[in-house]
């Protein structure tokens, strides 16, 4: 018997935020861009996209600032096959993966939350491992989800009252 294909899609809409970041080449167009690209994945639609935020870096401080945001999508793609999809879009802007760990980057596309799953995988941490900890996530999420609640009852808004808000500013 032939292997099953692993399941790419699934009927069901899950809703997924994504975060955003750039810090080389004209940061404030790449991160346009991506957001143009993300409203054209296949099976996927775009709900709604925040601000976009300058932020000072976290990590090494000798790189430019970066540009944030966050996108809500509404998609039928599995968090892998969407993973890869993110992957290619970072990929045809120019990303270069380079060992520099918290080093700048062209572009950035974390999955943040996909519905409300939990998966622990060495390619791929949902929730998203830093974003709990990091303004320039949680600020733009906030802006277009004030009520959001993360998985295992954890308000995005109590969240929101543990980080300095320091450091960034929207454009
Ligand atoms: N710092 C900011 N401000 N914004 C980012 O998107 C960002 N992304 C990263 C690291 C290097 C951790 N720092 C960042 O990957």
């Amino acid at each position: 018997m032939n292997k099953p294909e692993a399941k790419t899609q699934d009927p069901i809409k899950k809703i997924s935020y994504i975060g955003v970041g750039a810090n080389l080449n004209n940061p404030h167009s790449q991160v346009q861009n991506a957001i143009s690209l993300l409203a054209e994945l296949p099976d996927t639609q775009l709900v709604q996209s925040s601000s976009l935020y300058q932020s000072s870096p976290m990590g090494p401080e000798n790189q430019p600032d970066y540009v944030n945001a966050v996108v809500k999508l509404e998609t039928q793609l599995a968090a892998f096959s969407l993973l890869r999809e993110l992957q290619k879009i970072e990929n045809a802007q120019g990303r270069i993966r380079n060992s520099e760990r918290w080093g700048p980057r062209i572009l950035d596309l974390d999955i943040l939350l996909y519905n409300d799953e939990i998966i622990s995988e060495p390619e791929l941490t949902i929730p998203h491992y830093g974003m709990r900890q990091r303004n320039f996530v949680l600020i733009p999420l906030f802006e277009i989800e004030p009520t959001l609640m993360l998985p295992q009852e954890q308000p995005l808004a109590a969240l929101l009252d543990t980080v300095n808000t320091s450091g960034i500013r929207k454009l």
